[in-house]
């Protein structure tokens, strides 16, 4: 009978390179002191939201605690964080996005 010889160190890597790039869910956490105008404008200004959206965005995190502001790649997710944490400095405020790995 035959046999395979196959590569396993092959095999490893042709399933590393398949594996498909993770995604990150960017939360907007509420708190009890950030003026709601002024997430909506973090909103709009850093993750390119209509005012609309911005307001829907921060109501939902205002009423339930926290809301998904959407889903983007790790450069993304991480330099928009980043923009956050600075106008929140900037501004005295206690404005906080985290970021989670999401499975797609
Ligand atoms: N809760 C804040 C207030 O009443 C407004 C706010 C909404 C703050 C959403 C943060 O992610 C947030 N002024």
């Amino acid at each position: 009978m035959d046999t395979f010889d196959f590569d396993e160190d092959l095999l490893v890597e042709e399933e590393i390179q398949l594996e498909k790039p993770k995604m990150y869910k960017i939360l907007l956490h509420n708190d009890h002191y950030t003026l709601r105008e002024f997430v909506v404008l973090v909103l709009e200004i850093v993750f390119r939201k209509s005012m609309e959206e911005g307001r829907r965005i921060m109501l939902e995190a205002h009423t339930k605690g926290v809301s998904v502001v959407g889903i983007y790649t790790y450069e993304v997710a991480s330099t928009c964080i980043r923009q956050v944490e600075k106008l929140s400095e900037e501004y005295e405020c206690a404005l906080r996005c985290t970021m989670e790995a999401v499975e797609i």
